[in-house]
């Protein structure tokens, strides 16, 4: 399997995250890439390649112009406003308040976030842009044939909508992958997203639609990030109803019981005929991930990766979550291996 990976991420490097109170540094962090990165060269999984350049047409299908614009200069307007510290929101426009773009930068921060924990930072679009790129030159090596390929992208994106970012997301890299697929000609795609958290912004993007279908298993929001998105009876909107289907899942819950989802949504991906599937590839669903509560453990990362080969259909995994930093690459991997081998 070919993975997709630039050096451009490291422009994402913020130094707080709003967590607890406090401001820390991120869990989202540069070195989460470089453990994947090394781990895939270590077992030899395939060729590591760059990605090319799209420009933002094919990112364009799935975000608004004046959000990308807001996320292209927000850094800067922040600075320039006199702020000392990394951009964050502190004012949403929340139930009963007038849903219009302020002109002011710290106004368009609340108006954009969907959540306050991510900074915005000087080389954050950049990465962001070139993540995007990272996933779509990924997908390319599906239209030319491959059964599967890995964009190692950073930062991630599932939480990002067409006019939000935030959950350490700016653009939806999955979502801009599965909707290239559909524009160059694939009929069906699925998207499977297995990461820990909700991806609220890949459901949103796709949620009236019947060519794209969304599976998502997650945290009970509830209970979990990002609380306002994820419900099991969220199951899309005209023509895109019932191509939504979230299975929520309790604290603690173990292999045994992720696994009897997983085996659900890909019954339903099956039954979609799919043409391409794009995987939201989080392994935050570990039992030592620091923000997270499923307790999988390395292997069952190999298991679940040979069950979702079990689709036979041209996959793409896009790097999500995973913040036991020194064992994201050893999980994020043992999927990729376990989908080979399958
Ligand atoms: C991004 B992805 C810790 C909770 C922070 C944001 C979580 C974003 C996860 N205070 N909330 O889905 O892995
Ligand atoms: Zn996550």
């Amino acid at each position: 399997m070919i993975t997709v990976y630039t050096d451009t991420h490291l422009l994402r490097a913020a130094k707080t995250e709003l967590h607890g109170g406090l401001l820390v540094p991120p869990h989202e962090c540069p070195e989460r890439a470089a453990y994947v990165l090394s781990r895939v060269r270590e077992v030899g999984l395939g060729e590591v390649i760059g990605p090319r350049s799209f420009g933002l047409d094919p990112v364009l299908r799935v975000h608004d112009a004046d959000f990308l614009e807001f996320l292209s200069t927000a850094a800067r307007d922040w600075a320039e406003a006199g702020n000392r510290g990394e951009a964050i929101p502190d004012c949403w426009p929340a139930r009963r308040m007038v849903q219009r773009r302020p002109t002011s930068v710290t106004g368009k921060l609340g108006y954009y976030a969907m959540a306050g924990e991510t900074s915005i930072t000087p080389g954050t679009w950049e990465a962001a842009r070139a993540a995007a790129d990272v996933a779509l030159t990924a997908a390319d090596q599906l239209l030319r044939g491959a059964r599967s390929a890995f964009g190692l992208c950073r930062p991630p994106g599932h939480h990002a909508a067409r006019d939000l970012y935030g959950g350490y997301c700016f653009l939806n890299n999955a979502a801009i992958a599965a909707q290239y697929l559909r524009d160059q000609g694939a009929a069906r795609v699925a998207v499977l997203d297995v990461d820990f958290h909700h991806g609220n912004g890949t459901q949103d993007i796709f949620y009236d639609r019947g060519d794209v279908l969304f599976v998502s298993l997650h945290g009970d929001p509830a209970e979990a990030f990002p609380y306002f998105s994820g419900y099991a009876d969220e199951t899309g909107q005209g023509v895109g109803e019932g191509f939504n289907l979230n299975l929520p899942l309790p604290r603690a819950t173990g292999f045994d019981g992720w696994r009897a989802a997983l085996v659900t949504g890909l019954a339903a991906i099956r039954s979609f005929g799919a043409d391409a599937l794009v995987v939201s590839l989080g392994v935050d669903t570990f039992a030592n991930d620091p923000i997270s509560f499923f307790r999988l453990q390395s292997d069952d990362f190999s298991s679940y990766g040979a069950l979702i080969a079990g689709c036979a259909v041209p996959t793409l995994f896009v790097l999500e979550g995973g913040y036991a930093v020194a064992e994201v690459g050893v999980n994020v991997v043992n999927v990729l291996t376990g989908f080979e081998q399958a």
